[in-house]
């Protein structure tokens, strides 16, 4: 390891030593090179759509068909795909953080401080952009991961009077009007390709779509947030507490996002104006002077090897 990353590595390394409270910010990045797409690297595009102009409630009200499409193509290939080192990394922060009570760090200094005695856990969060379920898959503790979009396998009734939710329903096709979704050709002809030049969205009736269980009536959606949605109370009140309540934040980890999407993005400047340092695992340098450390590279060799001293591997 060249020298000055070998530095780079050490001072993150002790910073994260020493830190009580550590937050990660997760985006497509860090699934990146799994097959599934991240909202940019593709210039933004499913099948010369943009996906911005899918994730809509406009979209879906104006196609459904079109939209499940698209969900039923990224559930599928998040099915595919495996949590790769960086999820498993995450995972086993947060797991090692929950049983790892931190010494008092004023013990010694006041007979009622009760010496030895430990103070708060160490804690750790993570609030993922990503609805792709790999941390869940990667043994990420549930109660330190933070969905802040949704899940791709959480389906919802649209009937104004349902309330029916399903959650970890992977079933692929939903329904057999949806066959066929699991393959995305290359939206350009490559010479001699007999591949179309791109799969056409089909025309796909209503009574053909994803239709709600119990009410029989109302049409299913994907359980994400679609731009324009606000993000669910629970997930914006945990974020919120983690980062306002109980101690300020002493690092944040941004992992594979480009940081474009409100209020996610948020969290990163909050912990930055509130005394936190911020290390950035991307392939692109940050703009500007915000991040302490910058890991270039891919977030799935990055993330675990910075990672692996307070991890004990
Ligand atoms: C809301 C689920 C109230 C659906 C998604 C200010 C405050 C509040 C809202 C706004 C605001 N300004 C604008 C808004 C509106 C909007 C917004 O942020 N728009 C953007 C485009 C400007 N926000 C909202 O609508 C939010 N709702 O706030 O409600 C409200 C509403 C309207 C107006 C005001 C207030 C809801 C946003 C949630 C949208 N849903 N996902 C689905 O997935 O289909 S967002 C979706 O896109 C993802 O979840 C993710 O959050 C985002 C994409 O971001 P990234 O994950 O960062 O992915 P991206 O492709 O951009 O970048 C990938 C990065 O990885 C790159 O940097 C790349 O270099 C790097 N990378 C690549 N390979 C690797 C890698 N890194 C590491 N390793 C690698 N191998």
């Amino acid at each position: 390891m060249p020298g000055d990353i070998a530095a780079t590595v050490a001072s993150f390394q002790a910073c994260l030593a020493g830190s009580r409270k550590v937050l990660a910010l997760v985006g497509a990045g860090l699934s990146a090179g799994l097959g599934l797409a991240t909202f940019r690297g593709t210039g933004g595009m499913w099948r010369n759509l943009p996906m911005i102009d899918l994730a809509t409630p406009e979209a879906f009200h104006r196609d459904p068909g079109v939209v499940w499409q698209f969900y039923s193509h990224r559930r599928y290939m998040a099915l595919q795909a495996e949590p790769n080192a960086g999820h498993r990394a995450l995972a086993q922060l947060a797991q090692r953080w929950a049983a790892a009570p931190v010494p008092n760090r004023f013990a010694g200094t006041d007979s009622s401080a009760g010496g030895s005695e430990l103070a708060p856990d160490k804690q750790f969060l993570t609030l993922t952009q990503n609805v792709d379920g790999l941390h869940q898959r990667a043994q990420h503790p549930a109660d330190r991961l933070v969905e802040l979009h949704g899940l791709l396998f959480t389906l919802r009734c649209t009937l104004f009077m349902c309330t029916h939710t399903e959650e970890n329903n992977y079933k692929h096709p939903l329904v057999p009007a949806l066959q066929g979704t699991e393959r995305e050709f290359s939206r350009k002809r490559r010479e001699g390709d007999d591949a179309p030049a791109e799969t056409p969205t089909r025309s796909i009736p209503e009574q053909d779509l994803p239709h709600c269980p119990e009410c029989g009536e109302g049409l299913l959606r994907p359980g994400v947030v679609w731009f324009g949605e606000t993000l669910p109370f629970r997930a914006i009140d945990k974020a919120d507490r983690f980062v306002h309540e109980g101690g300020g934040v002493d690092l944040v980890l941004v992992v594979g996002t480009s940081g474009t999407v409100w209020p996610a993005a948020g969290y990163v400047e909050t912990v930055r104006a509130l005394g936190g340092k911020v290390a950035v695992f991307n392939p692109e340098q940050p703009e500007g002077d915000y991040a302490d450390w910058w890991f270039p590279g891919s977030a799935l060799e990055t993330l675990p090897a910075a990672l692996a001293r307070e991890l004990g591997v």
